[in-house]
Protein backbone atom coordinates (compact mmCIF):
# COMPACT_ATOMS: atom_id res chain seq x y z
CA UNK A 1 0.00 0.00 0.00
CA UNK A 2 1.40 3.13 -0.95
CA UNK A 3 1.95 5.40 2.04
CA UNK A 4 1.43 9.67 1.95
CA UNK A 5 3.67 11.53 3.65
CA UNK A 6 3.12 15.82 3.79
CA UNK A 7 6.25 18.41 3.24
CA UNK A 8 6.41 21.48 3.23
CA UNK A 9 5.78 23.33 -0.38
CA UNK A 10 8.55 26.05 0.14
CA UNK A 11 10.75 24.70 3.09
CA UNK A 12 12.90 27.19 5.29
CA UNK A 13 15.56 25.12 4.54
CA UNK A 14 15.61 26.08 0.96
CA UNK A 15 15.96 22.04 0.10
CA UNK A 16 18.87 21.65 1.94
CA UNK A 17 17.12 18.46 3.30
CA UNK A 18 16.91 19.72 7.03
CA UNK A 19 13.23 19.62 7.21
CA UNK A 20 11.96 16.42 8.99
CA UNK A 21 10.05 15.17 5.64
CA UNK A 22 13.60 14.02 4.69
CA UNK A 23 14.54 11.54 7.59
CA UNK A 24 11.11 9.68 6.18
CA UNK A 25 11.67 9.97 2.70
CA UNK A 26 15.19 8.78 3.50
CA UNK A 27 13.82 5.57 5.63
CA UNK A 28 11.74 4.44 2.73
CA UNK A 29 14.24 4.76 -0.05
CA UNK A 30 16.22 2.88 2.10
CA UNK A 31 13.35 -0.28 2.40
CA UNK A 32 12.49 0.24 -1.10
CA UNK A 33 8.87 1.37 -0.88
CA UNK A 34 7.33 3.97 -2.90
CA UNK A 35 5.70 6.71 -1.58
CA UNK A 36 3.05 9.96 -2.05
CA UNK A 37 4.04 13.51 -1.02
CA UNK A 38 1.47 16.42 -0.01
CA UNK A 39 2.60 19.37 -0.14
CA UNK A 40 1.03 21.99 2.37
CA UNK A 41 1.71 25.56 2.37
CA UNK A 42 2.12 27.61 6.43
CA UNK A 43 -1.31 28.26 6.67
CA UNK A 44 -2.51 24.92 5.55
CA UNK A 45 -0.60 23.51 8.37
CA UNK A 46 -2.71 25.09 11.25
CA UNK A 47 -5.96 24.73 9.66
CA UNK A 48 -8.08 22.16 10.76
CA UNK A 49 -7.32 19.20 8.18
CA UNK A 50 -4.27 19.23 9.11
CA UNK A 51 -4.47 19.33 12.54
CA UNK A 52 -6.54 16.34 12.50
CA UNK A 53 -3.70 14.40 11.48
CA UNK A 54 -1.23 16.42 13.50
CA UNK A 55 -2.33 18.29 16.16
CA UNK A 56 0.64 20.14 16.55
CA UNK A 57 0.26 21.64 13.48
CA UNK A 58 3.41 20.33 11.50
CA UNK A 59 5.06 18.26 9.40
CA UNK A 60 5.56 15.77 8.39
CA UNK A 61 2.64 13.32 8.76
CA UNK A 62 2.61 9.95 7.49
CA UNK A 63 -0.99 8.19 5.64
CA UNK A 64 -0.85 4.09 5.01
CA UNK A 65 -4.72 2.91 4.92
CA UNK A 66 -6.51 4.04 8.05
CA UNK A 67 -3.29 4.64 9.70
CA UNK A 68 -2.41 8.40 10.66
CA UNK A 69 0.94 8.78 12.21
CA UNK A 70 3.18 12.47 12.89
CA UNK A 71 6.42 12.31 14.81
CA UNK A 72 9.20 11.35 12.33
CA UNK A 73 10.20 9.20 15.17
CA UNK A 74 7.32 7.09 15.41
CA UNK A 75 7.14 7.14 11.84
CA UNK A 76 10.43 5.84 10.64
CA UNK A 77 9.73 3.32 14.10
CA UNK A 78 6.65 2.23 11.84
CA UNK A 79 8.55 1.78 8.54
CA UNK A 80 11.29 0.15 9.39
CA UNK A 81 9.22 -2.35 11.65
CA UNK A 82 7.03 -3.09 9.06
CA UNK A 83 9.88 -3.67 6.01
CA UNK A 84 13.57 -5.24 6.04
CA UNK A 85 16.04 -3.12 6.06
CA UNK A 86 16.50 -1.12 8.92
CA UNK A 87 16.43 -2.85 12.02
CA UNK A 88 18.59 -6.36 12.80
CA UNK A 89 16.43 -9.44 12.97
CA UNK A 90 18.34 -10.13 16.32
CA UNK A 91 16.19 -8.94 19.23
CA UNK A 92 19.01 -7.33 21.11
CA UNK A 93 20.61 -5.55 18.47
CA UNK A 94 17.13 -4.42 17.46
CA UNK A 95 16.34 -3.07 20.70
CA UNK A 96 19.82 -1.09 20.19
CA UNK A 97 19.33 0.13 16.84
CA UNK A 98 16.24 1.94 18.50
CA UNK A 99 17.75 2.64 21.70
CA UNK A 100 20.26 4.67 19.02
CA UNK A 101 16.97 6.14 17.39
CA UNK A 102 15.94 7.11 20.98
CA UNK A 103 19.52 8.98 21.41
CA UNK A 104 19.66 10.82 18.78
CA UNK A 105 15.89 12.30 19.41
CA UNK A 106 16.68 12.65 22.79
CA UNK A 107 19.69 13.05 23.67
CA UNK A 108 21.45 14.47 21.15
CA UNK A 109 19.22 16.85 19.42
CA UNK A 110 18.00 18.79 22.43
CA UNK A 111 21.52 20.44 22.87
CA UNK A 112 21.21 21.12 18.56
CA UNK A 113 17.78 23.07 18.40
CA UNK A 114 18.82 24.65 21.80
CA UNK A 115 21.66 26.38 19.16
CA UNK A 116 19.62 26.91 16.50
CA UNK A 117 16.92 28.71 18.60
CA UNK A 118 19.87 30.61 20.65
CA UNK A 119 21.40 31.76 17.11
CA UNK A 120 17.68 32.53 15.17
CA UNK A 121 15.80 34.17 18.63
CA UNK A 122 17.85 35.65 21.12
CA UNK A 123 20.75 37.43 19.40
CA UNK A 124 19.52 40.82 19.92
CA UNK A 125 19.18 39.62 24.09
CA UNK A 126 22.03 41.54 25.90
CA UNK A 127 22.85 37.94 27.28
CA UNK A 128 22.88 36.69 23.46
CA UNK A 129 26.99 35.99 23.83
CA UNK A 130 27.69 34.51 27.02
CA UNK A 131 24.10 31.94 26.75
CA UNK A 132 25.49 31.08 23.56
CA UNK A 133 28.58 29.86 24.49
CA UNK A 134 27.39 27.97 27.50
CA UNK A 135 25.03 26.61 24.65
CA UNK A 136 27.85 25.96 22.54
CA UNK A 137 30.28 24.28 25.26
CA UNK A 138 26.85 21.68 26.46
CA UNK A 139 26.43 20.65 22.83
CA UNK A 140 30.44 20.32 22.14
CA UNK A 141 30.39 17.65 25.13
CA UNK A 142 27.82 15.84 23.80
CA UNK A 143 29.43 15.41 20.59
CA UNK A 144 32.39 14.89 22.33
CA UNK A 145 30.73 11.69 24.09
CA UNK A 146 29.04 10.77 21.17
CA UNK A 147 32.60 10.76 18.93
CA UNK A 148 33.99 8.94 21.46
CA UNK A 149 31.26 6.05 21.23
CA UNK A 150 31.92 5.85 17.46
CA UNK A 151 35.13 5.52 17.40
CA UNK A 152 36.31 4.51 14.09
CA UNK A 153 33.16 2.55 13.01
CA UNK A 154 31.29 3.01 10.39
CA UNK A 155 28.29 3.22 12.31
CA UNK A 156 26.70 2.95 15.45
CA UNK A 157 26.20 -0.62 16.11
CA UNK A 158 27.15 -2.78 13.83
CA UNK A 159 25.40 -2.40 10.23
CA UNK A 160 23.86 0.76 9.39
CA UNK A 161 20.40 0.81 11.05
CA UNK A 162 17.24 3.19 12.12
CA UNK A 163 19.57 4.85 14.86
CA UNK A 164 22.33 5.85 12.14
CA UNK A 165 19.49 7.16 9.92
CA UNK A 166 18.40 9.17 12.68
CA UNK A 167 21.73 10.31 14.15
CA UNK A 168 22.93 11.63 10.63
CA UNK A 169 19.77 13.56 10.14
CA UNK A 170 20.11 15.53 13.38
CA UNK A 171 23.99 15.97 13.04
CA UNK A 172 23.10 17.56 10.19
CA UNK A 173 21.18 20.22 11.43
CA UNK A 174 25.18 21.18 12.48
CA UNK A 175 26.57 21.49 9.48
CA UNK A 176 26.37 25.09 8.86
CA UNK A 177 27.63 25.97 12.05
CA UNK A 178 31.07 24.46 11.65
CA UNK A 179 31.08 23.03 15.02
CA UNK A 180 30.57 19.17 13.51
CA UNK A 181 33.80 20.04 11.63
CA UNK A 182 35.34 20.18 14.92
CA UNK A 183 34.60 16.32 15.08
CA UNK A 184 36.31 14.61 12.65
CA UNK A 185 34.89 10.87 13.34
CA UNK A 186 31.09 12.91 13.44
CA UNK A 187 31.98 14.54 10.25
CA UNK A 188 32.41 11.52 8.54
CA UNK A 189 29.96 9.55 9.89
CA UNK A 190 27.29 11.79 8.67
CA UNK A 191 29.11 12.04 5.56
CA UNK A 192 28.74 7.80 4.89
CA UNK A 193 25.11 8.71 5.60
CA UNK A 194 24.68 11.35 2.75
CA UNK A 195 26.77 8.94 0.37
CA UNK A 196 24.16 6.31 0.67
CA UNK A 197 22.22 5.66 -2.80
CA UNK A 198 18.84 6.28 -0.90
CA UNK A 199 20.03 9.12 0.60
CA UNK A 200 20.59 10.79 -2.18
CA UNK A 201 17.02 9.49 -3.94
CA UNK A 202 15.72 11.45 -0.63
CA UNK A 203 17.51 14.61 -0.99
CA UNK A 204 16.91 14.22 -4.76
CA UNK A 205 13.25 14.74 -4.43
CA UNK A 206 13.21 16.73 -1.58
CA UNK A 207 15.37 19.11 -3.52
CA UNK A 208 13.17 18.88 -6.68
CA UNK A 209 9.76 19.93 -4.39
CA UNK A 210 11.51 23.04 -3.69
CA UNK A 211 13.07 24.03 -6.57
CA UNK A 212 9.76 23.36 -8.57
CA UNK A 213 8.00 25.64 -5.91
CA UNK A 214 10.40 28.60 -5.22
CA UNK A 215 9.58 31.72 -6.10
CA UNK A 216 12.85 31.78 -9.12
CA UNK A 217 11.70 28.56 -9.87
N1 LIG B 1 8.98 16.25 16.79
C1 LIG B 1 8.43 16.47 15.48
C2 LIG B 1 8.92 15.39 14.52
O1 LIG B 1 10.03 14.89 14.72
O2 LIG B 1 8.19 15.04 13.57
C3 LIG B 1 8.82 17.87 15.05
C4 LIG B 1 8.23 18.21 13.69
C5 LIG B 1 8.68 19.60 13.26
O3 LIG B 1 9.44 20.29 13.99
N2 LIG B 1 8.23 20.01 12.09
C6 LIG B 1 8.58 21.31 11.58
C7 LIG B 1 7.30 22.10 11.32
O4 LIG B 1 6.33 21.58 10.81
C8 LIG B 1 9.31 21.18 10.25
S1 LIG B 1 10.82 20.29 10.41
N3 LIG B 1 7.33 23.39 11.66
C9 LIG B 1 6.25 24.27 11.41
C10 LIG B 1 5.59 24.72 12.65
O5 LIG B 1 5.87 24.19 13.74
O6 LIG B 1 4.76 25.63 12.54
C11 LIG B 1 11.83 21.43 11.43
C12 LIG B 1 12.73 22.29 10.59
C13 LIG B 1 12.26 23.43 10.03
C14 LIG B 1 13.12 24.26 9.32
C15 LIG B 1 14.45 23.89 9.18
N4 LIG B 1 15.35 24.73 8.45
O7 LIG B 1 14.95 25.74 7.87
O8 LIG B 1 16.57 24.45 8.42
C16 LIG B 1 14.92 22.72 9.75
C17 LIG B 1 14.04 21.92 10.47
Amino acid sequence: MISTLTAFKQSPDRGRGLARDMRVRWALEEVGQPYEVRLVTFPELKAPEHRALNPFGQIPTYEEGDLVLFESGAIILHIAEQHAGLLPKAADARARAIMWMFAALNTVEPPILDLSIARVVEKDKPWYEPRLKLVQDRLRVRLGELAARLGDADWLDGAFSAGDLMMVMVLLRLRASGILDEFPKLAAYVARGEARPAYERAFAAQLAVFTANSPAG
